[in-house]
C-alpha cells in the first residue's frame, strides 16, 4: 500500500517539532495529554511521554513518572487521571469522581480519577534507565537513585494489579470501565457494554470532548456516541456507589471484563522491572518475574490457532472474540510457541490488517477493516493510533521479529512526518483526526527517530 501524501518532513524536522509540541504541553512537573481536549495528566500517556522525553532529558522523564506516582492511591492503584490545577473544562472532573469524599485510599494532593489505565510504567522505567546509561555515568547514577526512590511505589502498583485486579490468579487483569483499557469505545467492549443500563433518573453530563474539538468539521462522527458516554458516566456512578472499593466493585458493577491487552502490557512491564531490579540490586525481582510468567500464560491461554488473543466477559463468562488490535497482545509479552507467533505476525501483515489495500499508510488500524464493527473515523473503532504502533514495534523487537518491527517503524515514520502529532489517523485517507499536538504521539515520534 502506498501513502496518501509523500513524506512532508525529514525525520530530524519531525523530531524537532515533536520536542516543541511536548515543551508546549509541559506544565512544569507534568505534561498534559493534549492542549484543550485533555488538559490533565493521564496515566498511560505519562508513561509514553516519559519514554519520549528520555530521548531529550532523563531528568525530565523521571519527573513525569514521579509526578504520576506521587498521586498513587494508598491501595497501590495509580489513577488514570491526575487533575492539573486551573482547568475545569474536562468532564468528568474532580467533583464528579469525588474520590477523596468516598474512599480513604484516595491520596491527598491533586485530585485524581478513581480508575486505572494499562501499566506501561515499568516499560518507561526500563527505557529511561537505558537512556541514562547512554548519556553517561553521572546521568546513570542520578537515574538509578531516583528509580530506587520510586521503587516502593512501583512494586505497590504491580502488587495492586496482581492481587486486586486478578484475585482468581487467571493471569488476566480485570477492568471496571472501558476507560481502564485505554481503548475506550473499541468493539471489544460492545457486548459487555450492552449490559450497562443507565438508570432513568440519572442525568448525563455535558460532553467536553466534542466541545473542545468543535471547530473541526464532522467531529461527532469521530468520537464515541452519546449513548456510549451515558454508559461511561453511569459506570462512574456505580463505582462511586461501591466507594471505589475493589471487592465491592467486583460484586456490584454491571461491567467487569478481563482485558487481554492490558494484561500483556503488565507481563512485559513486570519483566522489564525485574531486569531493573537485578541491575540496580533492588528487591522484588522474583515477585516481578512471577507476575510476568503468570500474565504471559494468562494471555497465551486466550489465543486461537493463529495466536490471536481474546478478552473475557467476567459477568457472563463469555470469551469476546473481536477483531481489534488487542488481539495482537501476545506480540507484546511473548509466550506463544514459535509457529503460532509466526502466524500471528503473518496475520498482522495480512489484508485484514496492515496489508489491507485501502490503507494510506501500512499500519495496523485499531479495528480490522474486515470486521463489521470497523468505522474508519471513529476513535478506537478503526483509526490508527501511533502509541499502539509503537507498542507493536517494541513488542516485535523484543520477541525476536526485528524485520517485522523495521517494516512497521518505516511506516510509522511516514505517518508521523506530517508533524501534526494527531491523536489518531484515518486509515484510508491518512487524515489527522482528534487532538493535535497530542503528547503521546509526539513522544513516540521522538523515541522512534532519536
Ligand atoms: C482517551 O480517553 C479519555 C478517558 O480516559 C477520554 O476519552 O476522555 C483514550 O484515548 C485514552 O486511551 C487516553 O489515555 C486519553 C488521553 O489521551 O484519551
Amino acid at each position: 500500500a502506498g501513502r496518501a501524501t509523500p513524506r512532508a518532513l525529514t525525520d530530524v524536522e519531525t523530531a524537532g517539532r515533536a520536542a516543541y509540541a511536548l515543551r508546549g504541553n509541559d506544565r512544569g512537573r507534568l505534561t498534559v495529554a493534549a492542549p484543550g481536549l485533555y488538559p490533565h495528566m493521564w496515566s498511560w500517556d505519562a508513561a509514553f511521554i516519559a519514554i519520549g522525553l528520555a530521548r531529550l532529558s532523563t531528568d525530565r522523564a523521571l519527573t513525569e513518572l514521579e509526578t504520576l506516582l506521587s498521586s498513587q492511591w494508598r491501595n497501590g492503584m495509580v489513577p488514570h487521571i491526575v487533575f492539573s490545577d486551573g482547568d475545569a473544562s474536562y468532564e468528568p472532573g474532580p467533583q464528579r469522581w469525588a474520590c477523596r469524599e468516598l474512599s480513604a485510599d484516595a491520596p491527598s494532593g491533586p485530585a485524581t480519577s478513581g480508575l486505572m489505565q494499562p501499566p506501561v510504567h515499568g516499560v518507561a522505567v526500563r527505557r529511561v534507565l537505558d537512556a541514562a546509561r547512554r548519556a553517561g555515568r553521572a546521568e546513570e547514577r542520578a537515574a538509578g537513585d531516583r528509580i530506587r526512590a520510586l521503587w516502593p511505589a512501583l512494586l505497590a502498583w504491580h502488587r495492586y494489579l496482581a492481587e486486586r485486579r486478578d484475585p482468581e490468579g487467571r493471569g488476566l487483569l480485570t477492568i471496571y470501565h472501558g476507560w481502564e483499557s485505554g481503548l475506550d469505545n473499541s468493539p471489544r467492549w460492545d457486548e459487555p457494554y450492552s449490559a450497562v443500563v443507565p438508570a432513568a433518573a440519572f442525568v448525563p453530563f455535558q460532553r467536553a470532548d466534542v466541545h473542545a474539538l468543535g471547530s473541526v468539521g464532522g467531529v461527532a462522527a469521530q468520537r464515541p456516541t452519546d449513548g456510549d458516554y451515558a454508559r461511561y458516566q453511569w459506570l462512574i456512578e456505580e463505582l462511586r456507589r461501591a466507594r471505589y472499593d475493589d471487592a465491592r466493585a467486583r460484586d456490584t458493577l454491571s461491567f467487569l471484563v478481563a482485558d487481554v491487552f492490558s494484561s500483556a502490557i503488565f507481563a512485559a512491564a513486570a519483566e522489564d522491572l525485574a531486569g531493573v531490579a537485578d541491575e540496580l540490586r533492588l528487591p522484588g525481582a522474583e515477585e516481578l518475574r512471577g507476575q510476568a510468567d503468570r500474565f504471559r500464560r494468562g494471555v497465551a491461554a486466550t489465543t486461537d490457532d493463529d495466536g490471536f488473543a481474546a478478552d473475557l466477559d467476567l459477568r457472563t463468562g463469555r470469551t469476546l472474540r473481536t477483531r481489534t488490535i488487542a488481539g495482537f497482545a501476545p506480540l507484546l509479552c511473548g509466550g506463544l510457541p514459535a509457529a503460532r507467533r509466526r502466524r500471528l505476525v503473518d496475520t498482522l501483515f495480512s489484508p485484514d490488517w496492515c496489508g489491507h489495500p485501502g490503507l494510506a499508510v501500512a499500519l495496523p488500524p485499531s479495528t480490522s477493516p474486515s470486521s463489521d464493527a470497523f468505522d474508519p473515523a471513529r476513535y478506537w473503532r478503526g483509526p490508527q493510533w501511533p502509541p499502539m504502533t509503537w507498542l507493536l514495534i517494541w513488542g516485535l523487537e523484543r520477541s525476536g521479529e526485528p524485520e517485522a518491527a523495521a517494516v512497521l517503524r518505516a511506516s510509522a515514520l511516514d505517518q508521523l512526518s506530517d508533524g501534526l502529532f494527531a491523536e489518531y489517523y484515518h486509515p484510508f485517507t491518512g487524515e489527522a483526526l482528534g487532538a493535535r499536538s497530542q503528547s503521546w504521539t509526539a513522544a513516540v515520534a521522538l523515541d522512534l527517530i532519536l
